[in-house]
């Protein structure tokens, strides 16, 4: 049978790490002579992504449900290459996902009430395709805090990021229910050295060739 590339989501809080392990998983694994690819949402470079980005700088504004749906987007203008990508071999590292749309946009309130419900933010991203692993970075929201950066940006408050925690862990039991071992906890609160091991022996299995189609979010239910 053929062999595709692995898709690898990381995930997790703000701060905890993502483009830290990314970056270093995606040279560790050329240096192993995998061939692969590293992919980050939102992906500001398109057209969808400049607007995205100037929302989180909050040089625009958006309705919620516009920016929700924007973030989807992005995400579908480039499935086809993550596909392609995967087909042709290569293993894609992509540091978020659709995860953080659903557990972003429905963490956000307005005078105490939820401004979009859960279901319908995870509903334009079923069909996407599936990561075979997402994994997902937990640290406690002031261990993130008191690290480099935090509050340039929209969201980054530490009552939104407490809800954000709550919506991923959802969202990791669904996705636990429906294929177990595709959500994996790393502990974000380690040292970069130690999420790096414990982040290289969960992924190197999974890049010699994953055998069968690449999945699809949410078209079972
Ligand atoms: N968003 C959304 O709402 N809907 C969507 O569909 C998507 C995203 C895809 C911007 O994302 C916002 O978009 C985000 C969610 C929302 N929310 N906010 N605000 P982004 O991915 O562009 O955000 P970012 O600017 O890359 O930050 P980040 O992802 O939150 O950070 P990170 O990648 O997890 O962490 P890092 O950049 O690797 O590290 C942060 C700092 O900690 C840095 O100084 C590191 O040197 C340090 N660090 C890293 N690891 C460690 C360890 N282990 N120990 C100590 N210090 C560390
Ligand atoms: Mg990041």
């Amino acid at each position: 049978m053929l062999t595709r590339g692995a898709f690898i989501v990381i995930e997790g809080l703000d701060r905890s790490g993502k483009s830290t392990q990314a970056a270093v998983l995606k040279e560790r694994l050329a240096g192993e002579g995998v061939q692969v690819e590293l992919m980050k949402f939102p992906d500001r470079t398109t057209s969808i992504g400049q607007m995205i980005d100037a929302y989180l700088r909050s040089s625009i504004e958006l309705d919620d449900h516009v920016v929700h749906l924007l973030y989807s987007a992005n995400r579908w203008e480039l499935a086809t290459r993550i596909l392609d990508l995967l087909a042709s071999g290569t293993t894609v590292v992509c540091d978020r996902y659709a995860f953080s749309g659903i557990a972003f946009s429905a963490s956000k309130i307005k005078t105490s009430n939820r401004v979009l419900p859960y279901a319908w933010c995870r509903a334009p991203d079923a069909g996407l395709p599936a990561p075979d692993v997402t994994l997902f970075f937990d640290i406690a929201p002031s261990a993130a805090r008191a690290r480099g950066g935090y509050g340039e940006e929209r969201y980054e408050r530490e009552d939104m990021q407490g809800r954000v925690m709550q919506a991923y862990a959802r969202l990791g039991a669904e996705m636990e229910a429906e294929r177990p071992g595709s959500w994996v906890r790393v502990d974000a609160g380690q040292s970069v050295e130690n999420v790096t091991k414990e982040v290289w022996d969960l992924v190197s299995p999974l890049t010699r060739g994953i055998e069968g189609e690449v999945g699809k979010l949410w078209v079972g239910e």
